[in-house]
């Protein structure tokens, strides 16, 4: 198998943390972002929407998708577990997994696409809207108000044991931290616990951001 990825890009880093947790060896083979690898005629056969994660089975066919790769990881090695393993559990992860990702990582997003990097990067490529950022900058920092609550009363976001819920909120509020300017309010000190715990996981400081 081969791992088709970038080794800061917030999306590969949930596949590379996930196998982290689950001690899984894949090589990994870099996509350069920079010159456009990504939408090259070759990769998208690989891959039709030109994005990276995507992982090579050893039968030559390709999955896309970081949390597709990540369940086909799951079905091979189910344990420790990362999407639960009791009905109940199944249900809360995804519950919080989806919010996460519908939520979270789409504002970040929406963010991202209008702010200065992408200005900078893909002069051209994108219009701008200043009222979309500032809609989806203020739909995160409400998120991580929200995210703050639940964490008061709980260790991890979705119960008591780490899955693929926590790996996904930390890349994509290490991303926004980092390239996005939406750092969390340092008043909200349950948010800094749960990310001070996850960050401190051999996984996250294995694949950094
Ligand atoms: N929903 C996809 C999103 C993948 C994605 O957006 N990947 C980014 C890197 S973090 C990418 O390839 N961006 C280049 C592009 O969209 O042109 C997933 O979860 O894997």
């Amino acid at each position: 198998m081969k791992l088709y990825t970038h080794p800061t890009a917030p999306n590969p880093r949930r596949v590379h943390v996930f196998l982290s947790e689950k001690n899984i060896e894949v090589e990994r083979i870099t996509v350069d972002l920079q010159t456009g690898e990504h939408k090259s005629p070759e990769f998208i056969q690989k891959n039709s929407h030109g994005q990276i994660p995507v992982l090579e089975l050893d039968d030559g066919s390709y999955l896309s998708e970081s949390i597709a790769i990540c369940r086909y990881f799951e079905a091979l090695h189910p344990m420790p577990t990362m999407f639960g393993s009791t009905p109940k559990d199944i249900g809360r992860i995804d519950m919080h997994l989806r919010r996460t990702e519908l939520m979270l990582m789409r504002n970040i997003g929406v963010s991202w696409v209008n702010g200065p990097i992408v200005a900078k990067m893909a002069a051209g490529r994108f219009v701008q809207i200043p009222e979309a950022k500032e809609q989806s900058d203020a739909a995160v920092n409400a998120y991580y108000q929200k995210m703050d609550g639940e964490l008061a009363g709980r260790k991890m976001i979705a119960g008591d044991d780490y899955s693929i819920a926590d790996i996904t909120a930390m890349c994509a509020i290490d991303f926004a931290e980092q390239l996005v300017g939406l750092k969390p309010d340092i008043e909200l000190e349950h948010l800094a616990r749960w990310r001070g715990e996850v960050a401190n996981r051999p996984s996250a400081r294995q694949n950094p951001l």
